[in-house]
């Protein structure tokens, strides 16, 4: 018998128990081992029932995510044919549900006769997140079992339900505060040889009496614009809706056909490496995990503008009071109203009820004294991006702040390094660049210093997590590991507007490729002042004959800085976020072109998104050579939860590996052929292409 399924008696009741750590993922061999010990069971006289739980704290995460890359062995048992000899059983079969009951893991339990939970278990399909649907009979079963509408939105969402919502729901028969396993057994024990002993799901009809006219149609009209580009959603409504036409075992069929579509989809392969890549993302090297964290009980934020209210709410909205800083009362009265603004927003959206918005609206504490943050764990600088401005206020905080505390800089481009030389503690200082709105954004670039300590970068991994963010660890350059991408990205834009595309061509084929917004309208909402300004730091170490790209600052020159003043790349009409062409705009890039001496002609959309994004892959390569990410897939975190690429094309890395190195660098190549200067291959592009490798290896 697989070591993974054990099989122990209690009293007349077989009792399976999966152990696979970390997560009872249902690995290949599992189902196999489960199937020959329900025979076993089933076969056995003295046995009148089976109960089948989770080793450790879960019942199962659902089937070996790793395994979905593989081509299935027909001659080997899978999750279906498991769940089939469960739900088949002449023996009453009780699942002990606790922990995680999630994708093929509820699938399973839907497949057993009675299913007992403790109060903290929680259930879910997550397959939707990671480009799938439950493809071992979720589709078909759940809806028999707690109907349609939620079956419909447990599947589409991928979110959890606890164990109240799964008992009101009738998706457990019993939650369990006591012995899980005595009261499964006992309840096993006393359904043997009973007439109602099995009750398989699989007979339940599915009632649709409570659905509306067009239920399915409005369903599908919904998702069109909440999961733009991804596929399995809408399959997912397709087997819903199959469930309330045919027979189960039409409807098992027809759900493994569409699973199979999403299973080898791209987007599924890369939605799963994103899956992975977030767990990679916490391995940092030099913080184990017996690398001391310090707790953080106070924080304390200096700047209370957009950035630093933002990050001060995320701290209150944690449960970590917070006392942010500014340097007079005007600004930190505007801070504070800025903050309860936006909770009131949450609160008025059903996210936050309105005790709970109070509760967070006390934590945060405001102050125009910087000594307020002398008992702080961790101070995060936000202030203005200029580096004698922080180091001012580092000198100060270094001197003022406790010797263990924290002191960490919101900068989005600066050298860390001249920060932390400024305080008499550098191993303690840490770069924290959020991202706009820091209280929304997921994504946290952590920015490790030279001396940044490896207490210090477990501190904030863990704070950052506890805060809800996404922390990727990167190292100390112009722009990080974001931002330095971001640069080429926009010069290929801007480049190519000179050449002959307008902004909103650009920002159409960006969007179209699944962006959430194309650099021109991006550069409008961050305000293309802000651009300027690290132009102009940048311009001494910008190569002085290389082609640079007048426009942006031009445009700036000439007052239009984008939605915050209602003219940038586009106009906006007051009150409106939505970008319009200015006939202005492009009167002023035509005249460049003149200016420049280029004959204007049609870029198609494929040149567009090569040129952009085959700039920003090869800066990612040179990122990756020179340390300054760990691994490709940190990039990929970092372009996909800061810069809105979208999670199912796996972030710049992984998309270059599905096109393969050999198209990239030879697109690289010829544009360095034809424009020179920026395009200069990445070593490490040529090398990877040479062995026939990936970024991603
Ligand atoms: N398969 C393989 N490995 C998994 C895994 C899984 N399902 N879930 C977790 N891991 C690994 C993870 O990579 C990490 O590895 C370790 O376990 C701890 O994970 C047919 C098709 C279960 C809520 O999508 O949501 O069933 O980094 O750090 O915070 O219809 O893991 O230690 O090397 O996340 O306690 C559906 C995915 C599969 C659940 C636990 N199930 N997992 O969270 O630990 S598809 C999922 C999670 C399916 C059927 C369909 C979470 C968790 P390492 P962790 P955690």
């Amino acid at each position: 018998m697989d070591p993974r399924v054990k099989v122990e008696r209690r009293r007349a009741v077989a009792l399976i128990t999966l152990d696979n750590p970390p997560v009872n993922a249902l690995s290949r061999g599992i189902a196999g081992a489960v199937i020959e010990a329900v025979k076993a069971a089933e076969a056995d006289p003295a046995l009148s029932a089976i109960v089948l739980t989770g080793a450790g704290k879960s019942f199962t995460g659902g089937a070996d995510i790793r395994e979905f890359g593989e081509t299935p062995d027909p001659n080997e048992p899978d999750l279906r044919a498991m769940i089939r000899a469960l739900e088949g059983a002449k023996k009453p079969v009780v699942a002990a549900l606790r922990g995680n009951v999630l994708g093929g893991g509820l699938e399973t339990a839907l497949g057993c006769h009675w299913r007992l939970g403790t109060p903290e278990a929680r259930y879910g399909f997550p397959e939707v997140k990671i480009g799938l649907l439950p493809g071992a009979g979720g589709t078909q079963r759940a809806p028999r079992l707690i109907g349609v509408a939620p079956a419909l939105e447990l599947c589409l969402s991928g979110e959890f339900i606890d164990s109240k919502r799964a008992l009101s729901l009738g998706l457990i028969d019993r939650e369990v505060a006591g012995d899980l396993l005595e009261e499964a057994v006992a309840w096993a024990a006393a359904k043997g040889g009973k007439a109602d002993g099995v009750r398989r799901v699989r007979d339940m009809r599915v009632d649709t009496s409570g659905l509306a006219p067009g239920f399915f149609a409005a369903e599908r009209a919904k998702l069109a614009a909440k999961t733009r580009g991804l596929m399995s959603p809408a399959l997912i409504v397709d087997c819903l809706e199959i469930a309330t036409q045919t027979p189960i075992d039409e409807g098992l069929a027809r759900e493994r056909d569409l699973f199979e579509q999403c299973r080898t989809s791209p987007q599924s392969r890369a939605l799963i490496h994103v899956f992975f890549a977030e767990r990679a993302a916490g391995k940092v090297k030099g913080v184990g995990p017996d690398t001391p964290a310090r707790e953080i009980a106070r924080a304390g934020v200096v700047g209370a503008g957009t950035m630093g209210g933002g990050i001060a709410m995320c701290f209150a909205s944690a449960g970590i009071p917070v006392t942010l800083v500014e340097a007079n009362e005007d600004a930190l009265a505007h801070g504070l109203a800025t903050i309860h603004k936006n909770y009131e927003r949450s609160r008025l959206r059903g996210r936050l009820s309105e005790g709970e918005m109070h509760q967070r609206l006390a934590r945060i504490a405001g102050s125009t004294a910087l000594e307020s943050l002398r008992d702080a764990d961790v101070v995060i600088e936000a202030v203005f991006e200029e580096l004698a401005l922080k180091q001012e206020i580092f000198r100060k905080l270094g001197a003022l702040c406790r010797k263990d505390a924290i002191l960490a800089t919101n900068t989005s481009t600066l050298d860390v390094d001249a920060i932390a030389a400024v305080t008499s503690r550098p191993e303690r200082v840490v770069g924290t660049h959020f991202f706009s709105p820091a209280n929304v954004m997921r994504l946290l670039e952590t920015v490790r210093g030279a001396q940044t300590s490896p207490e210090t970068l477990a501190a904030v991994l863990k704070l950052g997590r506890r805060i809800g963010k996404l922390p990727v660890v990167v190292g100390v350059c112009d722009g990080f590991v974001g931002n330095r991408m971001l640069y080429p990205y926009l010069r290929q834009a801007y480049f190519l507007i000179e050449e002959g595309a307008l902004p909103e061509e650009v920002d159409r084929a960006l969007v179209d490729f699944g962006l959430a917004m194309g650099p021109f309208a991006m550069n409008d909402l961050a305000g293309l002042d802000v651009g300027y300004r690290v132009r102009k730091a940048q311009a001494a170490t910008r190569p002085k004959n290389w082609r640079y790209a007048r426009l942006p600052d031009k445009l700036v020159e000439a007052g239009r800085f984008g939605q915050k003043n209602g003219r940038g790349w586009y106009r906006y009409e007051v009150a409106c976020r939505e970008p319009k062409p200015d006939a202005e705009v492009r009167d002023l890039i035509l005249a460049e072109s003149a200016a420049l001496g280029i004959e204007r002609r049609k870029v198609g959309e494929a040149e567009i998104i090569e040129r952009c994004l085959f700039a920003l892959i090869n800066e990612g390569a040179k990122i990756l050579e020179e340390g300054i990410a760990e691994r490709a897939s940190d990039i990929d975190l970092i372009w996909i939860n800061g810069y809105g690429l979208p999670a199912w094309r796996g972030g710049p890395m992984f998309y270059a590996d599905t096109l393969g190195l050999e198209r990239v660098n030879g697109a690289v190549a010829r544009y360095d052929e034809q424009f020179g200067e920026w395009w200069a291959p990445a070593p490490l592009l040529k090398r990877l292409t040479e062995a026939g490798k990936r970024f991603n290896g």
